[in-house]
């Protein structure tokens, strides 16, 4: 028996009658119109989607059903089990698919029942090891939960004829076992790329975090206490950003969670997005190699140097900026929290405040971001260096693993609610010339 699926065999009822009476009563308002420079801008705003678990306020950042990140440390049950320990990815998963948050004892029992099913099926393990070292760690992540789908219970319950109430049920399976499976094939991948291919035992005594911390070859408490802070923040932006988006569009083609999220993940691989975190890395240890090399030190004023260079050459900075938010992003902001708490005098810590000092003048002299704060990439690699994990290339693998949890746990929600296959209308240029007054 799953404790979770219990739970929602309770809440599913009452949120199909909550979306009927909500399509009932507000069917036909409008969400307001949508203009020809949103279809040529990437739709920014463009109100479209339904999108439960989370909402994303441009000014006030994240909220998790309605809880910011301090709210969560408050409110969610510490995964360590010690007061005032940071929430595990595995708590949050409940509040987003139940809407409640869950009691310590609620929170293990998900905790173990991923641990029932880890297990990968025997074609994976041999698959990541045949893999080309310079394969990138998210071409190698996106095929192995592709070649995983052999596993899902919703394409074969489908092809055996699925009835339409009993979709999510199905669903869940695939959800939860592919969330379960994220952390092996994750340590398969960083430890056959960049080390021995020797991963640690899988040890259920743990919660999720710190298993997947040791079978990564970490055994730190505080490194633990780093994965569920971070675990918990990438894992849920509201639905538009370009891995919620893609997950929940394949997913609506009755494609199976396996698909869907490995679709998801080939979005987070864009360096706009997800890969931003590396970047954010290379660039700092860029800026800091170029310096030793001019026997000149990195302060406010080579830095500022470097990064117009990086927008003279018609490049980004990467970790700045942001489609929806407007204000520095309260993910980087409870990093640096856990930085200030545990690593208060790391140099790369000093120099990512640095940058915080000297970039947001710069892009407004610049003039062309309309967010010129940090985003969550900008503080995400310089904690995971500070426990030496060094391998920037890999970090978007760690966003992939978080993202899971929230664009599955609205997946889940989307075949409970029965959403329908995504299909906006496209138009020409020449409709447009034609038809738009
Ligand atoms: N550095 C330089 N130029 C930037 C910029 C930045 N950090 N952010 C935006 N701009 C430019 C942008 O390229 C565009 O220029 P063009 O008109 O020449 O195309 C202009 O400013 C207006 O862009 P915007 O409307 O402010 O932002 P968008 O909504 O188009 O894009 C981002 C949002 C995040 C893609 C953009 O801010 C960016 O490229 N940031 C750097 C990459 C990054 O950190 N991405 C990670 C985002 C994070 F939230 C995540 O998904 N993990």
């Amino acid at each position: 028996t799953s404790a979770l699926k219990d739970k929602l065999t309770e809440v599913v009822p009452k949120e199909q009658e909550k979306f009927k009476k909500l399509k009932a009563e507000y069917g036909s308002k409008s969400l307001g119109e949508v203009t020809v420079e949103q279809a040529l801008g990437g739709a920014r705003g463009v109100k479209c989607m339904i999108w439960e678990t989370s909402l994303l306020d441009a000014e006030e950042g994240i909220r998790f059903r309605g809880r910011t990140i301090p709210d969560l440390q408050k409110e969610l049950p510490p995964a360590s089990g010690e007061k005032g320990g940071e929430p595990g990815p595995e708590a949050l998963f409940w509040l987003l698919t139940t809407g409640e948050c869950p009691t310590p004892e609620q929170a293990t029992a998900l905790t173990n029942e991923l641990h029932e099913r880890a297990k990968l099926p025997d074609h994976i393990e041999p698959m990541i090891r045949s893999f080309p070292k310079d394969m990138h760690p998210m071409t190698q992540l996106s095929t192995a939960v592709t070649a995983l789908q052999t596993e899902s219970v919703f394409a074969k319950e489908y092809t055996k004829g699925l009835n339409k109430t009993k979709y999510w049920e199905a669903a869940y399976e695939d959800i939860v076992n592919v969330i379960a499976k994220l952390p092996e094939i994750a340590a398969l991948i960083y430890r056959c790329t960049y080390y021995d291919g020797k991963v640690a035992p899988y040890d259920k005594s743990l919660d999720y975090s710190a298993n997947f911390c040791r079978m990564l070859g970490y055994s730190d408490p505080e490194f633990d206490e780093l994965m569920r802070l971070y675990l918990v923040i990438h894992s849920d932006h509201e639905g538009g950003n370009a891995s919620a988006h893609t997950t929940h569009l394949v997913g609506s083609t009755l494609s199976d969670p396996y698909l869907a999220i490995a679709s998801g993940f080939n979005a987070l691989a864009g360096p706009l997005h997800g890969l931003a975190n590396q970047e954010v890395l290379r660039w700092i240890l860029d800026l800091q190699a170029h310096f030793q090399k001019e026997g000149k030190p990195v302060n406010e004023e080579t830095i500022r140097e470097f990064a117009w260079d990086t927008l003279n050459a018609g490049r980004v900075i990467p970790g700045y900026g942001h489609a929806v938010l407007r204000k520095t992003d309260p993910r980087y902001t409870a990093q640096r929290e856990f930085a200030l708490k545990f690593m208060p005098d790391d140099d790369l810590f000093h120099i990512v405040s640095t940058i915080y000092k000297v970039m947001p003048d710069v892009l407004l002299e610049h003039g062309k971001t309309k967010n010129p704060w940090p985003n969550v990439d900008s503080h995400s690699g310089v904690l995971l260096q500070h426990y030496g994990f060094k391998e920037e290339n890999f970090y978007t693998v760690l966003f992939a693993v978080s993202r899971a949890y929230g664009a599955l746990a609205q997946l889940l929600l989307d075949r409970a609610l029965g959403f329908p296959l995504e299909r906006p209308k496209s138009i020409t240029s020449d409709w447009i010339v034609k038809n738009v007054k």
